[in-house]
């Protein structure tokens, strides 16, 4: 493989990204659940997912989209929107009900950070059931600068966004030497997945918003879902503005 002199920085938070940075790609991670549930949802034949930061404009966009060709999917807390077709589960998208359907999506931190990175050239979403395909898409369109941005969870830090930023940025490394890392939290999110490479359901067990799920009732197929590593080749990329779509 070609050597690509590739920097990558890492924010926890959407917030934490500077208000002037301006990365050649960002990879926005959101492991419970959103972006697990984005790969399932266009792997199992969504036409693509339109994700949104706020209920009312989605509900525009969605009414003027063919009923039999749309479906409304979100939570909030975990819990699905009331009038919403579907929560935010990776369980839920199964072929029957997406395939050829638009899933316009809205969710507690997911969306919202995907929101602030739509202006970004290049931008993907990971998980960790992708994490292979986006490493190898990365190196293909070769970026000079990728800004990793964690969702959290309400603004605060999540361990399992950690997690897959740091199983993705190892995978970039051990694909191409050339990979640097160029903020500590990258390097702190490796050694998280050093930590955690052998059992990552652990970790998303053991994350507070892991927890959070777990009080809400059984959610152990979410967590397998969200959990297996490198089952994907999907590779979910904007193509206009809060777009996503399998290409
Ligand atoms: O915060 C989010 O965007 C969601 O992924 C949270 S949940 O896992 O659906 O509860």
């Amino acid at each position: 493989m070609m050597s690509v002199a590739m920097k990558i920085c890492y924010f926890h938070v959407p917030a934490q990204m500077p208000a002037d940075a301006s990365p050649d790609a960002a990879v926005v991670i959101d492991v419970l659940r959103a972006t697990t549930t984005i790969a399932w949802a266009l792997h199992h034949g969504a036409e693509a997912v339109q994700a949104f930061a706020d209920l009312d404009d989605l509900r525009a966009a969605a009414e003027v989209w063919p009923a039999d060709r749309r479906l409304l999917l979100g939570e909030r807390g975990g819990q699905t929107l009331a009038g919403f077709d579907l929560g935010n589960s990776p369980v839920a998208v199964v072929p029957s009900t997406v395939a050829g359907k638009r899933l316009f999506m809205s969710t507690t931190n997911g969306t919202r950070a995907l929101d602030r990175v739509r202006q970004v050239p290049l931008l993907v979403t990971a998980a960790l059931p992708n994490r292979e395909a986006v490493a190898q898409r990365l190196l293909q369109e070769s970026p000079e600068t990728v800004a990793i941005v964690g969702s959290g969870w309400e603004g605060t830090y999540s361990l399992e966004d950690s997690l897959a930023a740091g199983a993705l940025t190892t995978r970039l490394q051990d694909l191409n030497g050339a990979v640097t890392v160029a903020n500590d939290e990258a390097t702190a999110a490796m050694a998280l997945w050093q930590q955690w490479r052998h059992d990552p359901e652990a970790c998303l067990r053991k994350a507070s918003h892991g927890q959070r799920l777990i009080q809400l009732g059984d959610h152990d197929d979410d967590f397998r879902f969200c959990a297996g590593l490198d089952q994907l080749s999907v590779v979910p990329m904007q193509q206009s503005p809060g777009v996503l779509q399998a290409i």
